[in-house]
């Protein structure tokens, strides 16, 4: 029985994917590394360092640094970072996500975050969402990132909620497969072909109706 809902921040809730790709493609520049396209799907969702790691064998330059550096390049791109979430404003909440989450409500569904971002809770308070949700997973505590189901089971069982009882949402390949490997409900927002494992899939956070998304889970469970 749909109990709870867990949701992705970065590109579910705020578009704040941008941010992170602007902040990382200024360094992959500094590094004279040159992004492939599919970089925009595949930094999504992922930590920073696992994210650093990427670009990095973009460029063919994994060995090429010391940790050290490593950590100061995951710094810098994290201070660029700050400066551009710095304008968020409610405005910036995601078409289709405060009536959702007002839809929720009404059905007193309980709600958590599932973001990999150490800045979730500062990204939560420009968007005055802050008090809307009942748990936020300390990304600080994971041992593995997406695509591992953790981030996704903790956040059902603080919510104190079983993997039939939850729908979560994201918007990265690697958010999905994580949902899926947790055994819930996956809702997936963007490109169909990219998040095809998911078990619901919409385009934008505008298509997203509580009412049809509850009764393809209905459908699911049944
Ligand atoms: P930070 P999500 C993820 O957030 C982002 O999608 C990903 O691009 C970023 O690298 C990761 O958070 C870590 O973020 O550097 O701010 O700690 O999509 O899981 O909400
Ligand atoms: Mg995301």
């Amino acid at each position: 029985m749909l109990k709870g809902l867990i949701f992705d921040l970065d590109g579910v809730i705020a578009d704040t994917a941008r941010f992170h790709l602007q902040a990382w493609n200024q360094l992959a520049q500094r590094l004279d590394i040159v992004l492939p396209p599919e970089a925009n799907d595949a930094l999504r969702g992922r930590s920073r360092m696992d994210s650093l790691n990427l670009i990095l064998s973009y460029g063919n330059k994994v060995d090429a640094y010391s940790d050290e550096e490593k950590a100061a390049f995951a710094q810098s791109k994290n201070d660029l970072y700050l400066q551009l979430i710095q304008t968020l404003t409610p405005a910036d909440i995601l078409p289709g996500i405060a009536q959702l989450l007002q839809d929720a409500k009404a059905l007193g569904l309980h709600m958590s975050i599932a973001s990999a971002s150490k800045n979730a809770p500062t990204i939560l308070k420009h968007l005055q969402l802050d008090t809307a949700f009942d748990t936020i997973v300390d990304p600080a505590k994971l041992h593995r990132g997406k695509p591992d189901p953790e981030i996704f089971t903790l956040a059902q069982q603080a919510l104190n909620l079983q993997a039939s009882d939850v729908i979560s949402f994201e918007d990265a390949s690697a958010g999905v497969q994580a949902i899926k490997a947790a055994n819930q409900f996956a809702v997936g927002i963007g490109d169909a072909q990219v998040l095809k494992q998911a078990d619901y899939i919409v385009a934008s956070t505008a298509d997203l109706q509580l009412s049809k998304i509850v009764a393809a889970f209905k459908e699911v469970s049944a």
